[in-house]
């Protein structure tokens, strides 16, 4: 098997907007319906909010520094909708927009590649407000708003994607309610995730008609595997549910087959045909973990129970570590939507890290990890799939979601009181396979 990574092969690290900038309401922004959400008692872990983070608002400059000093090709970052247009419709906000110019200069100077996500799940609170993905003018309004960042920035950038993992956005906060907006109502799920593939559609449209380059959509991707041969259909079902729910719908004008399965009495024959025009230029896959799944006639939409891992294989989020599925998810891909460019938008793990002692963090458990989904990736490439492009999830520890700071996947040990930043050993882990390209992957 031939090793190592092609030179036009992108080797990059990938955050997003909320979960560390701090500074929610600097320089005119707007509130995001995350700022609301941590406010509210018993939301987060502990009542950890994204106000602080890390810091990078404003620490942005050393933060690619320190990003060039690992070699770093390319940065995956998001835009805060709520800071370009504070009520999410009408006024822009100069301030805002200049963040994000200013931090697109920065990396170029680096000589880091930008990949703009345009919506990393905060959403203006004003949209909250009129009832958010839920209510399909959003759709439209993200075109909108994404025509605004597009201008801005598409003469230094044209790698962008449009939504990350609208799959969470749904499941998380529609099915299960552990994001905002905190129900358990698949029925208007399905209507959620059907506004998300609108206003992704129409953003890849305005993409088009402004000639920014390369649209995509991250979707993040879970091979399903059955708990028992009894549990076959359960699997059938979780797969499109999570997996060809954000897909097929772009690639065929059709909502996946297995749909009235995967949500029973909630399903309603909804009319994919427009969202095929919103055929991205390209898949960005986030890659943690695969599924193991039993029937569950009393779980929600897709009627499935999760098996936890053996312990010896979970990373602290109790995920498994399951680098075969790596390879599982882009083959699948190419053998289902064709030969299109592919990235892995992110990939990484969170470990109970120890903190810095003398400078140094040991997490050898992310090293092994990321070496392994590395080695798969050589592994795609040397058969020749489609693969453009790497991002660790994720540069620097930071704000986990309903976890707080409590789990940490960077590459970087961010202490939050002090803001202190230390390389952990998986960081210049990274360095090496950078300037190694690779070839210090089976070592
Ligand atoms: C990504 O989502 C996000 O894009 C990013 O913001 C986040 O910080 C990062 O990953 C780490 O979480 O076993 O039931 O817990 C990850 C999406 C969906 C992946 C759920 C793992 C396991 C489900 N995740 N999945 S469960």
């Amino acid at each position: 098997m031939g090793q190592g990574f092609p030179k036009d092969f992108l080797l990059g690290v990938a955050t997003s907007a909320y979960q560390i900038e701090g500074s929610p309401l600097a320089d005119g922004a707007g509130p995001s319906n995350w700022h609301v959400w941590c406010q509210q008692p018993g939301r987060i872990f502990e009542g950890h909010t994204g106000e602080v983070a890390c810091d990078h608002y404003r620490r942005y400059r050393e933060d690619v520094a320190l990003m060039a000093q690992l070699g770093v090709e390319a940065y995956r970052f998001s835009v805060a909708w709520s800071r370009v247009l504070p009520e999410g419709v009408g006024a822009v906000n100069p301030r805002g927009l200049d963040f994000y110019q200013r931090l697109v200069d920065a990396l170029l100077k680096a000589g880091i590649g930008p990949m703009v996500t345009l919506f990393h799940w905060d959403l203006p609170q004003a949209l909250a407000e009129r009832g958010g993905w839920a209510n399909p003018d959003t759709a439209k309004y993200f075109a909108d708003y994404s025509a605004v960042v597009f201008r801005a920035l598409q003469d230094r950038v044209s790698l962008w994607a449009t939504i990350n993992e609208p799959w969470v956005v749904m499941d998380a906060g529609y099915v299960h309610g552990v994001h905002p907006p905190g129900l358990r109502d698949p029925k208007l799920a399905l209507w959620v995730a059907h506004h998300l593939l609108l206003g992704h559609s129409l953003a890849v449209q305005q993409g088009r008609a402004l000639g920014v380059g390369q649209v995509g959509l991250v979707v993040n991707l879970e091979p399903k595997a059955a708990a028992s041969e009894a549990d076959r259909q359960a699997q059938e079902r979780a797969h499109a549910y999570q997996n060809q729910w954000f897909l097929d719908p772009l690639f065929f004008g059709r909502y996946p087959p297995q749909a009235e399965e995967a949500w029973g009495p909630f399903w309603e024959e909804l009319d994919a045909s427009p969202l095929s025009q919103g055929k991205p230029d390209f898949v960005g896959i986030n890659y943690y973990t695969r599924g193991v799944v039993g029937h569950d006639p009393g779980a929600p939409p897709p009627f499935v129970r999760r098996l936890s891992p053996p312990p010896e294989r979970s990373t602290a989020m109790g995920w498994e570590v399951y680098p075969q599925g790596l390879a599982e998810a882009v083959l699948w891909v190419q053998e289902r939507y064709g030969a299109l460019p592919l990235y892995i938008t992110e990939n990484g793990a969170a470990f109970p890290d120890p903190e810095p002692q003398q400078g140094r963090v040991r997490d050898p458990q992310r090293v092994a990890y990321l070496r392994e989904h590395l080695q798969v990736v050589a592994g795609l490439l040397a058969q020749g799939v489609n693969l453009k492009g790497y991002f660790v999830w994720s540069f620097l520890d930071n704000f986990e979601w309903s976890f707080g700071f409590s789990k940490r996947f960077g590459l970087v040990f961010v202490d939050f009181a002090t803001q202190k930043r230390t390389v952990k050993d998986s960081g210049w882990f990274y360095r090496d396979v950078l300037a190694s390209r690779g070839a210090n992957l089976t070592g």
